[in-house]
C-alpha cells in the first residue's frame, strides 16, 4: 500500500503497527559466502516491505551448507540472536533451496523468508495495473509451487505479515494441480494483455517517434528524471520497487518529439520468476532507439560499480544487450566536486545530472540528441499544401524544420529519423537517398 497515497495511517489514529500488522515484525538478517556480506541492500528491502531489523549475521564460507544455508556453529549463535534481540522472523540475502528454508526454520524456531520471497512480496504490495498483480501473482505461484507452501497467497490475504500470507499448509498438496491450472491460466492472460500492447506499440511505431527507454537499479531516480524530462507525475518514493508499471511520455528536444519509458527497477539477484513473469513488459520497453540507464551517482565506487554491472545483466537476459545505450549518473546534487571529478574520470562517456535540480537535464538532452542525429537523415522535400497531415507529421519527427512556401508546396529541408524518412520519400527532391 502506498502510505502517502492513501493517507489512511495518518487519518486513522492508530499507530502504524495496529494498521499494518508488518510493522510488528523483527527480523535478523543473515549471509553466507566467501566475502563479508554488505546487508545494507536486504535492510532496505525489509524497510520497503514494512520489516524491522533486529541484528544481522553473517558466516564467512566459501558457498552456504546445502542443508541448512549456515553452518551447525554459526546457526546456535543465529538462534541466541534472535532470542536475544527478540526477533520473529529470519530474513536471507540469497534465495534459499526449499530444504534449506525448511531446516533452518526448524532449527531457530521462528518463520525464514529468503531474499526473492520478500521481493515478491514487496511487487505484490506495489502492484497496481491489472497486468501487473498477474505478472506478480504468475511469480509468486512460480516461487511457492516450488516450496508447495501458501499456494493461494494470491486469493487469500491474511494480512498476517510477511511470508506468513495464506491458509496455511493443509490444502496444499491436494492444491498443486489447480496451482498448475492456474499458472497456465495466467499465462494465457498474460499472451492477451501482451498482444493488447504490441498494437499500441505498432500505434507509436507508426508514428516513428523515436523511443528512449530509462532502465536502472531501482531508487535510481528513474521515475524523478521522466518527470524532469516530460512533466509527467509518475510517483516517486524513496522506497524499492515503487514504479512496477511502465509509464511513456514524450518531450521535445530542439523542437522533435521524442517518447520516454520509465518501468520497473532492477535489482542484484533479481527473482529470476520475476524476470519471465514480466519480460514480456521488459522486452518490449526495451526494445527502444536509446537505452537511457540511469544511475545512483550518490553510491559509494563499489557499489556504483555493482549496480551498473547489475543492470547490464538483466538487459541481456530481456535481449537489450545491442541496444544503443546512454548512462546517466543521477543525483549529483549530493555529490561534491572532487568525486564528480573522480566520476567524470572513470565514466567519461556518462552525463551527470540531477534530476531533482534540474543540474546537468540540459547537457543530457544534447547528449541524447546526439545519438539520434547520427540516425538522422537530411532531407529536401516539396510538400504540396494538400499534403497538411504528412506537414504536422513531418514537424513532429523531425522537429525544426527550414522551410520556404512557393508556388507548388512547401519546400522543406529537414533532418528525418531514418525509420520515419520512408514515408517521406515521395516528397524528396533531393535524389536517390543514400545507400
Ligand atoms: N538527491 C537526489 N535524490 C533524488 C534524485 N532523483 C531521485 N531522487 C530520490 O531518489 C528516490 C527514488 O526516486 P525514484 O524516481 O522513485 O526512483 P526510481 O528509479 O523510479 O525507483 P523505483 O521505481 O522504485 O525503481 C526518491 O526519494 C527521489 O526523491 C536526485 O537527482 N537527487
Ligand atoms: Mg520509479
Amino acid at each position: 500500500m502506498d502510505r502517502s497515497r492513501n493517507g489512511r495511517a495518518a487519518e486513522s489514529g492508530y499507530g502504524e503497527g495496529i494498521r499494518n500488522p508488518r510493522a510488528r515484525q523483527r527480523a535478523v538478517c543473515i549471509a553466507a559466502g566467501p566475502e563479508e556480506a554488505d546487508l545494507s541492500e536486504l535492510r532496505e528491502l525489509l524497510r520497503t516491505a514494512g520489516v524491522a531489523v533486529a541484528g544481522e549475521l553473517h558466516q564467512r564460507r566459501a558457498r552456504p551448507d546445502p542443508d541448512r544455508y549456515l553452518g551447525k556453529g554459526k546457526l546456535s549463535e543465529l538462534r541466541r540472536v534472535v532470542n536475544e534481540s527478540d526477533a520473529n522472523l529470519v530474513a536471507c540475502d540469497d534465495e534459499l533451496l526449499p530444504r534449506q528454508e525448511r531446516n533452518l526454520e526448524q532449527e531457530v524456531g521462528v518463520p525464514v523468508i529468503d531474499r526473492t520471497a520478500i521481493i515478491l512480496d514487496i511487487f505484490a504490495d506495489h502492484a497496481g495495473s491489472a497486468e501487473g498483480k498477474l505478472q506478480v501473482e504468475l511469480a509468486q505461484l512460480e516461487y511457492n509451487l516450488a516450496r508447495m507452501r501458501g499456494l493461494w497467497t494470491h486469493l487469500e490475504r491474511l494480512g498476517g505479515g510477511i511470508g506468513t500470507r495464506g491458509p496455511g499448509e493443509t490444502q496444499i498438496e491436494t492444491d498443486r494441480r489447480l496451482a498448475r491450472d492456474r499458472i497456465a491460466a495466467l499465462k494465457r492472460r498474460l499472451r492477451r494483455t501482451g498482444a493488447t500492447r504490441s498494437t499500441m506499440r505498432r500505434e507509436r511505431e507508426r508514428a516513428h517517434l523515436p523511443t528512449v527507454a530509462l532502465a536502472g537499479y531501482t531508487n535510481a531516480g528513474k521515475s524523478t528524471l521522466l518527470n524532469a524530462l516530460t512533466g509527467a507525475d509518475a510517483g516517486v518514493q524513496d522506497r524499492l520497487f515503487h514504479t512496477l508499471d511502465p509509464m511513456t511520455r514524450s518531450f521535445e528536444i530542439a523542437g522533435r518529439t521524442y517518447l520516454s519509458t520509465d518501468t520497473v527497477g532492477f535489482i542484484r539477484k533479481l527473482p529470476h520468476q520475476l524476470v519471465e513473469a514480466f519480460a514480456a513488459t521488459l522486452e518490449e520497453a526495451m526494445a527502444a532507439d536509446l537505452i537511457l540507464h540511469v544511475a545512483d551517482a550518490s553510491a559509494p565506487d563499489d557499489e556504483l560499480a555493482a549496480m551498473l554491472a547489475a543492470v547490464d545483466d538483466v538487459l541481456v537476459e530481456v535481449g537489450a544487450a545491442e541496444r544503443p545505450r546512454l548512462v546517466a549518473l543521477n543525483k549529483v546534487d549530493v555529490v561534491d566536486e572532487e568525486r564528480r571529478r573522480e566520476l567524470s574520470f572513470r565514466h567519461p562517456r556518462a552525463v551527470q545530472v540531477s534530476a531533482r535540480t534540474g543540474e546537468g537535464l540540459e547537457s543530457l538532452r544534447e547528449a541524447v540528441e546526439a545519438r539520434f542525429l547520427a540516425q538522422l537523415r537530411p532531407m529536401e522535400l516539396l510538400v504540396p499544401y494538400g499534403e497538411g497531415g504528412s506537414l504536422s507529421e513531418l514537424h513532429d519527427v523531425a522537429g525544426q524544420v527550414e522551410r520556404q512556401d512557393t508556388a507548388e508546396g512547401a519546400r522543406i529541408r529537414a533532418r528525418v529519423p531514418v525509420g520515419a524518412a520512408p514515408r517521406f520519400e515521395r516528397f524528396s527532391v533531393n535524389g536517390e537517398p543514400p545507400a
